[in-house]
């Protein structure tokens, strides 16, 4: 089928992209294109041309799945010098998402209009990428270089007002598109305006200084994207956009796209971004599996967790009834939500009526009673089995038949506390990550007997709270916090074996992690997982031993950032790190207790200890079926942990380093540190056939 159509209207030619879902330029499309405009150059009658998408959104841009695969003629770059090339004046007539590639199109065009809501942009950084289409020689011609490298460097799209105000489109339109387009194009040749050139305009520079003004760009953007490979090319291309010459600053584009196209940090997020639609993918939920309806909702427990939990449902307009035990702890829980709502609204993120809508949609409750008719429960009480099975009886007994009952537990098993019930069917986990107000992670906790349509109604109540869901299956600490113990074991092992704090985080820091695993530790507290920890210490098999270093400094009370002193030392209430003079002291006696004599530790030892511990449970977890595919538990570890966008997550992580390194380093782990380090079979059967966990799927 066709992807480009062209029809004559009278005077004009039009042009539509026709290319489902989300008319990505692919090769068809960019050949289908340049047909058309050449159909319309020759067609006498033709005296004007719009460029129209079909659906829901004019293009979304180059098809990221061509990345990486050898090019084809024609490029976007020639199409959209094609489009600017026209001797008929050409109207872009944007709705619904013009963006990357979609957008360079558009400046191509002499003229674009734009329904208020479209959204316009050049996320290609996101990508690892920068506009290699002409974005960022024209968009600077067009709403000048500061407006336009803020564009291009933040990615984020402006709408259609925005972009009226910002000169980046000629007028807003309302209604039927082509009725639109149509009027526009009539009114330019009535008026007797001809083509206008995005590419033939100057650069305005607000600044009298162009080398001193892209200095101060390129320290501001090595400041907030550290690592990071693509937005400091971004810079140097609108920098060629302003010395150079239209024909010359897109051949330094091209260069600059091209260092980025072959970079593995493109790899690494164009991962991402299918990860996060891949996600969504479930087997058995195809096809006539429907979610339940959700236009209420309840979360019993108004601790930090469960007041982020109703905070996410009033976030998204739901209405949501918060349980808690009397009237005095229902009183600190809403007024929790209320200081959190107004330290946004202090931050300028949040307007003060928003934050009355928003509290007005959580009801205090302190009687079960009063949930008989929600569509969904989300229980955060505190993580004790018995306590759970308790809060799940009684809502069986209270809750309306087809109610989802959900558990918001971390490492209890889902199947024992849906066995509480007699609904089973019912049950699902539904992990969400603190602050869950903003935590983007959901992890989908499918029990053995969770229903399809449970699932189904789970996976789209996450969509609706806009987080991003990837299932998961039962088993202690579910995908993230299960391989995060092994992560965590390892960076102590690594303390007492000669390292300090401030090394391993430093370390993971360059790596790219939000945060070092020591200073995690601090913030959320040194006594979390302390009972989760004793009971594995009795429970383990004597191969397997544990550092020591957390219970000395548990004895000493020294519990992170609340005590002011943890691995690091906080003061007066300063989040700072700050080197922890009682430390070393406490370093040296773990060692001596674990017969260790410390010695130095290389920053690349620390990242092998550290992240190869969660490839190798990572390669457990898919093999067992806990996790659907790699890319989802990359998916959860840059949405939950904190793994940097740029380095794809932890599967794919390995998959570039190559499974036969990964596994001769654990390999020699095992051999040196014993049975922790024991090579997941999965891994084993990989390396040796030359696979990757990326193409490796679950045999039925
Ligand atoms: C670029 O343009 C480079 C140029 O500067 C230079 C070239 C030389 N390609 O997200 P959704 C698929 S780089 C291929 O679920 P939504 C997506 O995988 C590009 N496929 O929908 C999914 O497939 P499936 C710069 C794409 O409504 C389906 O479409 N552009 C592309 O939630 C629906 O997607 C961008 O970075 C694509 N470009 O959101 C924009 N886009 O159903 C990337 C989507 O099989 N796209 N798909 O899973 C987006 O941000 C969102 O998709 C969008 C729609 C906002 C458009």
């Amino acid at each position: 089928m066709a992807t480009v159509r062209f029809e004559q209207s009278g005077n004009l030619g039009l042009i539509t992209l026709d290319n489902p879902p989300v008319n990505a330029l692919n090769h068809a499309l960019r050949a289908g294109l340049a047909d058309a405009l050449r159909q319309a150059e020759q067609t006498p009658e033709v005296q004007a041309v719009l460029l129209l998408g079909e659906g829901r959104g004019f293009s979304a841009g180059a098809d990221i799945k061509e990345f990486g695969q050898p090019p084809r003629e024609p490029g976007l770059p020639e199409v959209v010098n094609a489009i600017e090339a026209s001797t008929k004046p050409v109207v872009a007539v944007l709705h619904g998402n013009a963006l990357g590639g979609g957008l360079e199109v558009a400046l191509g065009a002499h003229y674009r209009i734009a329904t208020a809501d479209t959204q316009l942009g050049v996320p290609e950084v996101k990508l690892g990428l920068l506009p290699g289409a002409g974005g960022t020689q024209r968009l600077p011609r067009v709403v000048g270089a500061s407006t336009a490298l803020q564009m291009i460097v933040s990615g984020t799209p402006v709408n259609g007002e925005a972009a009226l105000a910002a000169g980046l489109i000629d007028a807003l339109y309302q209604g039927d598109r082509v009725q639109a387009g149509i009027a526009f194009a009539q009114r330019l040749l009535a008026e007797g305006q001809g083509v206008r050139r995005s590419g033939e305009r100057t650069v305005a520079l607000e600044s009298e200084d162009a080398g001193a003004f892209f200095a101060t760009q390129r320290a501001e953007v090595e400041r907030k994207h550290p690592g990071l490979f693509s937005p400091l090319r971004c810079v140097a291309a609108v920098e060629a956009a302003v010395q150079l010459p239209l024909a010359e600053g897109l051949k330094r584009e091209r260069e600059l796209f091209i260092e980025c196209l072959h970079s593995p940090q493109r790899a690494a997020l164009v991962h991402a971004f299918f990860a996060e639609r891949e996600a969504s993918k479930v087997p058995g939920l195809e096809g006539d599996v429907r979610p339940r309806p959700v236009d209420t909702a309840a979360v019993i427990g108004g601790g930090t967790m469960g007041v982020g939990i109703a905070m996410s449902f009033a976030n998204a307009g739901l209405p949501v009834k918060l349980l808690e035990v009397d009237q005095a702890a229902l009183a600190r829980a809403l007024q929790r939500a209320r200081d959190t709502y107004g330290a946004s609204v202090k931050r300028g993120s949040l307007s003060a009526a928003d934050m009355e809508q928003r509290l007005a949609l959580i009801e205090g409750v302190t009687d079960y009673n009063a949930l008989a008719q929600v569509d969904v429960v989300v229980e955060a009480v505190f993580e004790d089995m018995a306590v759970k099975r308790q809060v799940f009886s009684t809502l069986d007994a209270i809750c309306k038949p087809g109610a989802l009952l959900a558990s918001n537990t971390s490492s209890l098993d889902l199947n024992e506390i849906a066995a509480s019930t007699r609904r089973p069917e019912d049950v699902i986990g539904l992990h969400f990550f603190s602050p869950a107000n903003v935590m983007r992670l959901l992890e989908v906790v499918r029990g053995e007997k969770t229903s399809a349509t449970t699932l189904a109604t789970g996976m789209a109540l996450g969509k609706r709270l806009k987080k991003v869901c990837a299932v998961v299956g039962v088993c202690d600490g579910f995908v993230g916090n299960r391989m995060l113990f092994q992560y965590g074991r390892e960076s102590e092992f690594l303390l007492e074996e000669g390292a300090t704090p401030e090394q391993v985080d430093a370390a993971l820091r360059k790596f790219g992690m939000a945060m070092g695993p020591f200073a995690m530790r601090d913030l959320s507290g040194l006594d979390i997982g302390m009972a989760i920890r004793n009971r594995q210490r009795e429970q383990l098999p004597a191969q397997y031993t544990l550092p020591c270093l957390l219970d000395l400094l548990f004895e000493k009370n020294m519990l992170g950032q609340k005590t002011g002193s943890g691995f690091y030392r906080y003061e007066n209430g300063s989040r700072t790190p700050l080197p922890n003079p009682e430390l070393p002291a406490l370093l040296d006696a773990a060692s001596r207790q674990q017969g260790i004599e410390r010695r130095a530790l290389s920053d690349d030892y620390i990242l092998d200890r550290t992240l190869l511990a969660l490839v190798n449970e990572g390669a457990k977890i898919l093999a067992e079926g806990i996790a659907l595919r790699a890319s989802d538990i990359d998916l959860i570890y840059l949405n939950g942990y904190g793994f940097p966008a740029f380095r794809g997550g932890p599967m794919f992580y390995a998959d570039q380093l190559g499974l036969a390194t990964v596994l001769e380093r654990i390999e020699r782990f095992n051999r040196e540190l014993g049975a922790w380090w024991e090579p997941a079979p999965l891994l084993q059967q990989l390396a040796r056939e030359g696979g990757s966990f990326g193409a490796w799927e679950a045999r039925p």
